[in-house]
C-alpha cells in the first residue's frame, strides 16, 4: 500500500505540468477522443462495532463511465435503512491514506463505536463530488438530504445519474478515491434523529457511513497497464 501511493504520488506530480496546460495534457487527449473510461467498486459495510450500529450491513456496487468529460453514475445499493435518503459521495484526496477505513477509526466524535463521517477523513479523504438526484453535485451538497437518493421499503437503492460538473483533476484520479454511503436509522424509529449532531454539523443518523467502496479503472486492470497503478491488492485495512 505504501508502495502504491508513492507511485501515485509521483505520477500525479508528474502530471500537474501537463494539466497546467490542457492542449498538451494527454489524458484531457484521450477523453478528447471520446475514449470511455470505465470504473467499478464494490461497495462494503463500514466496520463500525457492531454493538453500536444496529446491525448495519449495507453492501453495494458503483460502476462509473467517463465520456468526454461527462460522469455516468450508476450506484445499486441494499441493506439500507428504509423509506430515506442516503447521502452519496465520491472521496478522497492524495493526502489522504485513500482507503476504506478500519475499526481503528471508530474513536472520536460523538460516539465512539461508530465511525462518523468525520472520524473516517484520515482514510478516505473530504467529500468530492455529491450523488444528488437534481442540481449540484459538488462538495457543496454534500449534506442536502433534500436530493439524496431515498431507499425503498426493502432498504434498496438504485442511482443513476450523468455528472456533467466534475472537475477534471478529479476526472483524472477517479481510481484513487472512494464512494461511500452515508444513514443508518440507529434506533429504528423510521426517520434520522435530529441529534445528535456530529462534527460535520449533521444529525449522527443522517451522516453515519455504512458503505465504502474503492474506485478501480476497469480497463487499466483488463489491459494489464504496468505503470504502478495496478489494483492486485487486496482489502487489507492496513
Ligand atoms: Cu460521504
Amino acid at each position: 500500500m505504501r508502495n502504491r501511493s508513492l507511485l501515485t504520488v509521483l505520477a500525479t506530480a508528474a502530471l500537474l505540468p501537463a494539466l497546467a496546460a490542457p492542449a498538451l495534457a494527454t489524458d484531457r487527449d484521450h477523453r478528447d477522443r471520446g475514449n470511455a473510461e470505465r470504473y467499478q467498486a464494490r461497495l462494503d459495510p463500514v466496520p463500525h462495532d457492531p454493538r453500536a450500529d444496529s446491525g448495519s450491513d449495507v453492501r453495494g456496487f458503483a460502476k462509473l463511465v467517463e465520456v468526454d468529460g461527462e460522469l455516468r453514475v450508476q450506484v445499486k445499493a441494499y441493506g439500507l435503512s428504509p423509506l430515506l435518503p442516503h447521502l452519496m459521495h465520491i472521496h478522497g484526496e492524495l493526502e489522504a491514506r485513500n482507503e476504506c477505513p478500519g475499526p481503528e477509526f471508530r474513536a472520536g466524535g460523538v460516539n465512539d463505536q461508530l465511525i462518523e463521517t468525520v472520524d473516517g477523513l484520515p482514510a478516505y479523504g473530504p467529500i468530492q463530488v455529491t450523488f444528488s438526484t437534481e442540481g449540484d453535485t459538488s462538495a457543496a451538497a454534500g449534506l442536502n438530504l433534500d436530493t439524496a437518493p431515498v431507499a425503498d421499503r426493502k432498504g434498496r437503492l438504485s442511482y443513476q445519474r450523468v455528472l456533467l460538473d466534475v472537475p477534471d483533476e478529479l476526472l483524472d484520479e477517479l481510481d484513487d478515491l472512494h464512494i461511500v454511503i452515508h444513514g443508518e436509522d440507529l434506533d429504528d424509529d423510521g426517520m434520522y434523529d435530529p441529534e445528535p449532531i456530529t462534527a460535520l454539523g449533521a444529525p449522527l443518523e443522517a451522516e453515519l457511513p455504512v458503505a465504502c467502496g474503492e474506485l478501480e479503472d476497469r480497463d487499466k486492470k483488463n489491459r494489464g497497464h504496468g505503470h504502478g497503478k495496478g489494483h492486485d491488492k487486496g482489502h487489507g485495512h492496513g
